[in-house]
């Protein structure tokens, strides 16, 4: 089995601070990757930063951007236009809330509407001039959430839906740039996920993982880098990555 990655081109992660995002630099960097970690906090991002180009003697670039600003996104773009891109971990995102929906917070809504749907949009239409010259690869992470209904994941859900249906109409409108497109949908994945979601209640997130062997961001950049990696003419379209304990979005078997 072959792990090797074009070390002359860099590989931009969006989300890159934290989670899967962050297990994926770290992956990517092991590899001898090249690459461009864009998140909002950009002390996280320097800090990771240093850690990858002194293990790995790699060249990392930071970007602190919070792809929902539309505006800063194409500017970041231009910033980076004489860079070799050939993928992009295209993974920032987030959930807010966990409301029936009748008396969901409207503003929780917008928020993921605006990075998980128009961040997410943003960043790939403008990551494609780069990734055709390099014949690259568009990894999407959406979620088990965008496959199954369960309660108060309405919009959330309604977002990961959006973000595979976009996977799926990539592989055609790309047909023929040799650009691929995977897109991962994880279950019950252990991040800051569940504290974001449940508005900084750390008991309320860390329920959520209890009584089961949840999965690990780093189980995540596992598969992402196994995707990666595969030669040219293999394009995993998707992959639905599940704890053992888990069957759907609502059954776990808890001890
Ligand atoms: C994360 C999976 O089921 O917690 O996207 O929403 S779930």
């Amino acid at each position: 089995m072959h792990f090797s990655v074009n070390q002359n081109a860099f590989a931009l992660i969006t989300g890159a601070s934290s989670g899967i995002g962050q297990a994926t630099a770290r992956q990517l960097a092991a590899l001898g990757k090249n690459l461009i970690i864009v998140a909002r906090r950009q002390e996280r991002l320097a800090a990771l930063h240093q850690e990858l180009e002194s293990e790995h003697g790699i060249t990392v670039k930071t970007y602190s951007l919070d792809v929902s600003d539309l505006k800063a996104v194409e500017t970041f773009y231009q910033d980076i236009a004489n860079l070799k891109v050939d993928m992009l971990i295209n993974n920032a995102g987030l959930s807010r809330g966990k409301e029936p929906f009748e008396h969901y917070d409207f503003k929780d809504w917008e928020e993921m509407i605006d990075i998980n749907i128009k961040g997410f949009l943003k960043v790939a239409q403008l990551a494609i001039p780069f990734l055709k010259e390099t014949a690259g690869h568009i990894v999407n992470l959406s979620s088990t959430a965008g496959l199954e209904a369960y309660e108060g994941g309405n919009v959330y859900g309604g977002t990961k839906s959006f973000v595979q249906m976009i996977s799926k109409s990539l592989r055609i409108d790309l047909l023929g740039t040799g650009i691929r497109v995977t897109d991962i949908a994880p279950g019950a994945v252990n991040t800051e996920f569940s504290t974001i979601r449940f508005h900084g209640n750390k008991d309320k997130a860390d329920a959520v993982y209890q009584g089961f062997t949840e999965l690990t961001a780093d189980d995540i950049a596992d598969n992402i880098v196994y995707c990666v990696t595969r030669p040219p003419h293999v394009n995993i379209e998707s992959l639905v990555v599940y704890p053992t304990a888990q069957a759907s979005p609502r059954i776990f078997s808890k001890k």
